[in-house]
């Protein structure tokens, strides 16, 4: 299986992260890419290739223009203010306030436009996540083009990031720009498997009234985890979408026995959908020693993962999400990939 992977998502590197009520440095740091590629070349998974340049059209097929537009001029709008440390909202629409008004000023952009504060704006997050969508485009090409398998090694993240708001670590939604790129290529249905200890909330709203992208997450349960909001079982799509989305929220604590039993099932809704393609969001924060996650995986569950993926017998594009216990991402996820490989 071929790697896409660009250096240039060293270009976003938050300063600090509110977590816990401490301002501590940010989780999502470059050395997680690093350490995955690494792990990558270890192995010989295949070759490492550098993305191609998309431009901004298909990331505005999933993406709503004005946000578009606002990740492209935060940082020089919050510099013009005469900030010179990481952008962050602090405000937001909330159900007792106007949804329906764009502030003008950068501030009320920020709360506008995102779903929490762990989307910090520097100076290079722009060419970051527009190169980590390339990232994901380039891979959904080859996949389009025939390949039968290609692992995009995006960061920053996506699955978070819907139509019109960031968050979670996530500015663009790669695996759901990827996914409709396939839509648009060729592939008349594609399933999304969302295998990150959070929920999808992005991907989830941006294909919520649809019927030819499935959507299937299995994360830790909303009621007690992030992103609190969305992700319960009760939520299967909307108008022509309805029965096209699938959760399975899962306890804390979560081990391979519970989470086999719900990826077999989620397995099984892919076969029935009869996808031509399968985009799989790729986050190995259900890992045991994750420190924000509170599932249970253990290093050897990871190619179980890959295993039951590669019985889908599926063109696939596994996308990188989250992740954490940094010495460890590399080998957690590179191990779904050669589970898959030895699975086929
Ligand atoms: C809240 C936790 C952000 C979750 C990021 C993640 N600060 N999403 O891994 O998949
Ligand atoms: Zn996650």
């Amino acid at each position: 299986m071929n790697t896409i992977y660009s250096h240039l998502h060293h270009r976003h590197h938050g300063n600090a992260e509110l977590i816990d009520g401490k301002l501590l440095p940010c989780f999502e740091m470059p050395r997680r890419a690093e350490m995955v590629l690494a792990r990558v070349r270890e192995v010989g998974l295949g070759d490492v290739a550098a993305p191609d340049a998309f431009g901004l059209d298909p990331i505005r097929r999933v993406h709503d223009d004005g946000f578009v537009d606002f990740l492209a001029t935060a940082w020089a709008e919050w510099t013009a203010e005469g900030r010179t440390h990481d952008a962050l909202p602090l405000v937001w629409p909330v159900r007792s306030l106007r949804g329906d008004r764009v502030p003008e000023y950068i501030d009320g952009k920020l709360g506008y436009y995102s779903l929490d504060a762990g989307v910090p704006i520097t100076a290079g997050t722009w060419e970051a996540i527009t190169t980590s969508a390339d990232v994901a485009l380039t891979g959904a090409r080859v996949i389009a083009d025939g390949a039968a398998s290609a692992f995009a090694l995006c960061r920053p993240p996506g699955h978070h990031a819907a139509s019109a708001a960031m968050g979670g670590y996530c500015y663009l939604n790669n695996a759901a720009i990827a996914a409709q790129y396939l839509r648009d290529h060729g592939c008349a249905r594609v399933a999304i498997l969302d295998v990150d200890y959070h929920h999808g909330n992005g991907t989830q709203e941006i294909f919520y009234q649809r019927r030819d992208v499935l959507f299937l997450s299995l994360h830790a349960d909303p009621r007690v985890e992030y992103p609190y909001f969305l992700g319960y079982a009760d939520e299967l799509g909307a108008g022509p979408g309805f029965g096209f989305t699938r959760n399975y929220p899962l306890p804390h604590g979560t081990t391979w026995d519970e989470y086999g039993p719900a990826l077999a099932d989620a397995c099984d809704q892919v076969r029935a959908f009869r996808p031509e393609t399968l985009v799989v969001s790729l986050g190995v924060d259900t890992y045991e020693h994750d420190p924000i996650s509170k599932f249970r995986l253990r290093a050897d569950d990871f190619p179980r993962i890959g295993a039951h993926i590669a019985a889908l017998d599926l063109p696939t594009l596994f996308v990188m999400e989250g992740g954490y216990a940094v010495e460890d991402i590399g080998v957690n996820a590179v191990s779904v990939l050669t589970g898959f490989e030895q699975g086929r």
